[in-house]
């Protein structure tokens, strides 16, 4: 595999849209494109770490979309998903993107068919840890970003200079994390295609996004104040408990 040119991907201004938000274009070398394919396509190597994603609530990949056909079943000899995202994870360290301690512990690996109705609006669940890594793979689509706040939400609808809504292309390749004010005070998702970004309409095609979570423990304390001080954040908080119940019970 070619080494990566670091300088290439300083995060630029621009592409922090949201505080808390970087969104890295063409991150992925091609051959990590064609590997993460290829883990996707193989599909769920173990059905039991596959409980798809309204049970996410254990370490492992968890697989959304997939068809339960997959060639695994053939014997073929693929990287797995964690194998295939390390670099990758690397190079975000050494940018200074994820700290240098941090670490995965699930990756939840969506399929969106062509056409699909997308995913709605959401924060990302409290039994997550502040930072969500993507991995982007496929069509490219629009992400959209909004404010979960109202005043935030209007402050910025008032001032022509802001916008209280942004949208970010997610072509193939492109990596993005989410921690802090956007991670936990802002919502996203990606509307049915297709999609128009910078007037031109994107092609439908299928893509697959990988995102990379910690589970919360009770030990991790650090980002509980960025989302116990949230009135959405304290519906969160008690699912967040039946999850951990969850984790503990595993
Ligand atoms: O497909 C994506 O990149 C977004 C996935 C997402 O929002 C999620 O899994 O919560």
């Amino acid at each position: 595999m070619a080494t990566p040119d670091f300088q290439k991907f300083e995060p630029s201004p621009s592409l922090s849209l949201v505080e808390g938000f970087t969104h890295l274009p063409n991150f992925l070398e091609p051959e990590e494109v064609q590997a993460l394919k290829d883990a996707a396509a193989a599909g769920p190597k173990d059905e039991t770490l596959s409980t798809g994603r309204p049970l996410a609530a254990t370490p492992g990949v968890h697989w959304h979309g997939f068809p339960r056909t997959h060639s695994w079943q053939n014997g073929a000899q693929i990287a797995s998903i964690p194998e295939t995202c390390l670099p990758a994870l690397h190079r975000l360290r050494h940018l200074g993107v994820l700290p240098a301690r941090y670490s995965f512990d699930q990756a939840i690996v969506n399929f969106y068919p062509e056409g699909c109705e997308g995913i709605r609006m959401h924060v990302d669940r409290a039994n997550f840890d502040d930072i969500i890594v993507g991995f982007s793979l496929g069509a490219a689509v629009v992400m959209d970003l909004e404010p979960l706040d109202t005043q935030e939400h209007d402050e910025a609808a008032s001032d022509p200079t802001r916008s209280h809504a942004k949208h970010v292309l997610l072509e193939e390749g492109s990596v993005y994390v989410f921690s802090g004010h956007v991670r936990w005070k802002w919502k996203h998702g990606i509307k049915q295609g297709p999609h128009r970004y910078a007037d031109e309409e994107l092609p439908l095609g299928e893509r697959t996004s990988i995102t990379l979570r910690r589970l919360r423990r009770p030990d991790q304390k650090e980002s509980d104040d960025l989302w116990m001080t949230h009135q959405e954040s304290k519906k969160c908080a008690q699912n967040h408990l039946r999850h951990l119940q969850l984790v503990d019970a595993c």
